[in-house]
């Protein structure tokens, strides 16, 4: 079929390859000018395992045009951000309603047109719906319109694409069944169908979600074991071992673009959400944690050198959208003020804080090596559990150092080698 797909960017690309390369005959559209000219050129500028080499096969191969005009096609894709707006705790849907007025002038009878974003709840039918039918033609049967929301893992996005299962919502059941063959041709998981897009945007929410939810429950048991002085890595491995309980692994707060911010598109702007709140407080606060974890080792951190290992939002990618390390970067040298947007903090204390993180290339970030981070340095935070971090060699960092300290928020360390080479040792 011909598709149109909508935004090519960590879902729209991968997307738009994939169904080029599995026969389909695509048109990616990118409102940014500078990312279809690079597409063109066949710079891919992600950093995912294996993506460049399966955009390219998709664009040498013909299957995948990258356009700067959206074309007429029999399914538009649409793939573009729901940014957060902090304010309103709500998402801000203008994207969405842009990619719904470029399809209207080249909507045709039969075509299809589904939803990937994520939206709150209802905003298919709200948002699109409205838009698309100022074309005279209607979702009643005119046109197919869906929801099928994304759920791939970044870092794992192209196996997962194939293989995840998906939810398809569509408003008619042609809309939906039309959805489903578009699918079919890629996807090796389930396809499970819902009658109405509302559902199935209601899912991709509790998903994400409930995942934010455990992590909170794995980061306020953490604390609690730190108040008893125990282990909670140790105490949640023993839990772990009942057939019905699996307690997430606590760390330095959830970053990310979508698990810090999907729960708030639940309550879309109410003040319904209870626990769930709570649980985002509560892995807002961890960056907090491992300050107080800091100063058990350096009490006074007027001036001192701390290094901070990790930008990413998570291990081995190179995304710090809602970084925990650099959110720590802050408070540690503007104090916690400077992490609630309204205030301009500044603390008496502020210690200096080197970043560094071997994933990350960001030129507006101040990222050091891993030899200018550490020397000198008073203590070392590990906030994102990248391969290399587990590798570091303490001996060597101890002599590089001021003082031997070391706080783990992601528990990759082995902290007994860390204890043999002279350093005092905190973790999340
Ligand atoms: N984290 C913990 N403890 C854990 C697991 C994760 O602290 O036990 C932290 C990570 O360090 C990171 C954050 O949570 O800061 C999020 O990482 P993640 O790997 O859990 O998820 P994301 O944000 O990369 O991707 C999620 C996935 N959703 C679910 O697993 C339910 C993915 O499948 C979605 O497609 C993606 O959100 C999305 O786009 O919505």
């Amino acid at each position: 079929s011909t598709v149109c797909v909508h935004g090519l960017g960590y879902i729209g690309l991968p997307t738009a390859a994939m169904l080029a390369n599995s026969g389909h005959d695509v048109r990616g559209y990118d409102v940014d000018d500078d990312l279809v000219a690079s597409l063109r050129d066949g710079d891919v500028d992600m950093n995912e395992p294996g993506l460049s080499e399966f955009v390219e096969r998709a664009l040498d191969g013909g299957g995948l045009t990258v356009v700067d005009e959206v074309a007429p096609a029999a399914y538009h894709l649409v793939c573009v951000p729901t940014p957060f707006d902090e304010a309103e705790r709500r998402a801000d849907l203008e994207y969405v309603r842009a990619a719904s007025r470029a399809v209207r002038p080249v909507l045709r009878e039969g075509d299809t047109v589904i939803l990937e974003s994520t939206v709150p709840p209802g905003a298919t039918h709200s948002e699109m719906r409205p838009i698309l039918e100022e074309s005279g033609l209607s979702a009643d049967g005119e046109f197919g319109l869906a929801h099928c929301p994304e759920t791939v893992l970044p870092g794992d996005i192209i196996a997962e694409l194939r293989a995840n299962d998906r939810i398809v919502g569509g408003l008619t059941a042609e809309a939906t069944a039309a959805s489903v063959a578009l699918y079919e041709s890629f996807v090796d998981g389930e396809i499970r169908t819902t009658a109405g897009p509302t559902t199935a945007e209601f899912v991709k929410l509790i998903q994400n979600t409930a995942r934010d939810v455990n992590i909170g429950l794995a980061n306020e048991i953490a604390r609690l074991a730190h108040d008893y002085g125990i282990d909670s890595r140790e105490a949640i491995e023993m839990a772990n071992a009942h057939p019905r309980v699996d307690i997430l692994r606590p760390g330095p707060g959830v970053g990310g673009h979508c698990l810090p911010i999907d729960p708030w598109f639940l309550g879309d702007g109410s003040d319904e959400l209870d626990l769930i709140a709570a649980a985002r407080r509560v892995n807002d606060g961890m960056v907090g944690f491992v300050v107080e974890l800091l100063r058990e080792l350096v009490p006074d951190l007027a001036g001192k050198r701390i290094a901070v290992l990790g930008a990413a939002y998570k291990g081995n990618v190179d995304d710090t959208r809602m970084s925990r390390g650099l959110a720590l970067a802050r408070e540690l040298q503007h104090g916690p003020e400077a992490l609630a947007p309204a205030t301009d903090g500044g603390v008496s204390d502020s210690a200096s804080v080197a970043v560094h993180d071997p994933h990350v290339s960001d030129a507006t970030l101040d990222l050091r090596d891993l030899d200018d981070a550490t020397r000198d340095a008073d203590a070392v935070v590990v906030v994102t559990d990248h391969d290399e971090f587990a590798d570091l060699d303490p001996a060597e960092l101890a002599e590089r150092m001021a003082e031997p300290n070391v706080v783990d928020a992601t528990g990759i360390l082995d902290l007994g080698r860390w204890r043999d080479a002279g350093f005092s040792t905190r973790r999340v």
